[in-house]
């Protein structure tokens, strides 16, 4: 297996993508990040490396670029999130699960050393005990996305233990970043939020005041992804996924937050069916697995991400 030198990014061109193939390329060199997506990337992603066209869901073609680019690893992030899942539910369960089953039979049948594949707190559900969610307890999702994000951990799970694939993965909590936009997620709200305070504009959330969330700032969900992938084998005890969280908040906390710093800020609240997805998902995590086995920690406070994000996007608009 030495020698692979090749990294691909499955998915480079949504939320964490475009900014994880920045400081896999940063870390390990440009032309050993293969970023990739149905969709065409930022000029940033375009013009730092290469950059190939690809559809998960074409497995000739992921093993063709898999080979031509003596790829070693790979981080799939290609996935329908929530909010968009539970509208387009056979595309999501076949995106979802098909794209990740493509990756773990190349990694069984030895094309692929390791692979990278989030789940989410979207494996949680309404039976699962809200505060401090722990790693190992109840979990009945009752969305499309959840479902998938649950078989997905189980399949990852067995693959590690049947066929020894080295398969690591996080339960990302909603992430917010100023760089790229979300992609249709329940969350999405905490990033919208900061575009309209910034350019002036109040904010109409789609979820209800008090819905409390886990959530975490992008820099830290970056470190994360590489923390885990350069973790010792040994480290990484559970190949299921991994509990990791930032902070939590309500959109009333983040609306009073920004406004520490943009008093005229406003914030009004019209739930839609995004509520009931929220609803079922965890307040707060306890990610304790996470720091004691691979030592994980967040590096933002909930403060220093809401000031950081303003700082950057009040940049961009002037
Ligand atoms: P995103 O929607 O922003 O990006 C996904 C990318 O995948 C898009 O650029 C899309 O064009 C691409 N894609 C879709 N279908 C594809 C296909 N068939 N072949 C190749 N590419 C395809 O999502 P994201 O926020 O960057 O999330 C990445 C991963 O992280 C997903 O698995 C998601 O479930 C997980 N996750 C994200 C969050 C979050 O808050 N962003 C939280 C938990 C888990
Ligand atoms: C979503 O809202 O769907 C994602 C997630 C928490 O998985 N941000």
């Amino acid at each position: 297996m030495a020698g692979k030198t090749g990294i691909l990014v499955i998915g480079a061109s949504g939320q964490i993508g475009t900014e994880l193939v920045m400081e896999l390329r940063a870390r390990y060199g440009n032309q050993n990040v293969l970023a990739s997506d149905l969709k065409n990337a930022s000029d940033e992603v375009k013009e730092s490396g290469p950059f190939e066209l690809l559809d998960v869901m074409d497995r000739d073609r992921l093993h063709q670029l898999i080979v031509q680019y003596n790829v070693g690893e790979v981080y799939l992030l290609a996935a329908l999130l929530s909010a968009t899942a539970e509208q387009k539910i056979m595309q999501a369960w076949n995106l979802n699960m098909y794209g990740l089953f493509y990756v773990l039979e190349l990694a069984k049948e030895g094309f692929i050393d390791k692979v990278y594949w989030p789940s989410s707190i979207a494996v949680f559900g309404p039976t699962t005990p809200k505060l401090n969610t722990p790693q190992s307890t109840i979990m009945e999702p009752t969305t499309v996305y959840g479902i998938s994000k649950l078989a997905g951990e189980r399949w990852c799970e067995y693959y590690h233990n049947r066929f020894g694939v080295d398969v690591r993965s996080l339960r990302y909590p909603g992430l917010i970043g100023y760089k790229s936009n979300p992609g249709g997620g329940t969350t999405d709200y905490a990033v919208d939020i900061f575009h309209k305070a910034v350019s002036g504009q109040p904010f109409e959330c789609f979820l209800s005041e008090n819905t409390r969330l886990p959530m975490m700032y992008m820099p830290d969900a970056i470190k994360a992804t590489i923390g885990i992938m350069e973790a010792p084998s040994e480290a990484v005890k559970i190949r299921s996924s991994y509990n990791i969280s930032g902070f939590d908040f309500t959109p009333v906390e983040l609306a009073k937050e920004i406004q520490k710093h943009i008093p005229d800020f406003r914030i009004s609240c019209k739930p839609d069916f995004r509520q009931a997805i929220a609803d079922g998902w965890p307040c707060s995590i306890d990610d304790s697995a996470a720091r004691e086995d691979w030592g994980w920690n967040n590096d933002f406070s909930f403060e220093q991400m809401t000031k950081d994000m303003l700082e950057h996007l009040t940049e961009a608009v002037n």
